[in-house]
């Protein structure tokens, strides 16, 4: 069998306990997914955001649904508002509230509503330092994640900073569910290694959905 078509088999596997990569759930709709994606980022422009310690984030964002996720030197939370307009972030496109559905009820989570669709844009050389995610209110959701365009190496630490992580590939239209336990877990993303990708060009594009408010 060739690499190529290896690559494109579903890699469905449980990345630990209450984690669930579904490789490539996302393909049959992708081509919709990033129209959406366009549509939202031409209203509310991918942005880097400065953390409250002072750094520019290599990251650049925008997002979407009743709820957005931002950082300032004030803090890292949840706004209705994009702060570059002053206008709420745009709503949900049925396609993404959809998919993440679908995924988080694959993986056992029915009826996940999610509020909030961060957009993160990674380019050659942009990373996320392992953090955890703890800005939303009822952590007993779920948050589901979709990959386009280049592969990343996705840090999956512990419940310790100082765990160390495992690497997992990311690639294009791999979803993963992270329920449960994994949700409190650091996790960040390796610098992205420079490349092309035939859709999506040299770029990552990362949606996470959550139940923020
Ligand atoms: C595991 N984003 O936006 S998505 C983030 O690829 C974030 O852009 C990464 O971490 C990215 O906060 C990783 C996968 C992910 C998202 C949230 C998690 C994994 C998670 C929360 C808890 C545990
Ligand atoms: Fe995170």
């Amino acid at each position: 069998m060739s690499p190529d078509l290896f690559s494109t088999l579903p890699r469905d596997e449980t990345l630990g306990e209450d984690a669930r990569l579904l490789g490539g759930f996302a393909l049959p709709v992708v081509n919709d997914v990033l129209t959406a994606i366009a549509a939202v980022t031409a209203a509310a422009p991918f942005r880097q955001m400065v953390t409250p310690g002072g750094y520019r984030m290599s990251v650049a964002m925008s997002n979407c649904g009743a709820a957005g996720w931002v950082t300032d030197r004030k803090g890292y939370r949840y706004a209705p508002v994009d702060p570059d307009s002053g206008k709420p972030w745009p709503a949900m496109p049925t396609v993404l509230a959809d998919l993440a559905q679908r995924a988080a009820a694959a993986a056992g989570y029915a009826d996940f509503a999610p509020d909030a669709c961060l957009i993160n844009r990674y380019v050659a050389g942009a990373r996320m330092a392992l953090h955890q995610d703890k800005d939303e209110r009822d952590q007993t959701h779920p948050i589901v994640s979709v990959s386009l365009g280049l592969t990343a190496t996705f840090l999956f630490g512990g419940l310790a900073r100082a765990d160390k992580p495992q690497r997992v590939a990311l690639a294009h239209g791999d979803v993963v569910v992270w329920g449960g336990a994994t949700r409190r877990v650091f996790h960040g993303i390796a610098p992205l290694k420079a490349g092309e990708h035939p859709l999506v060009g040299a770029q990552r594009l990362n949606l996470t959905f959550r139940k923020a408010l």
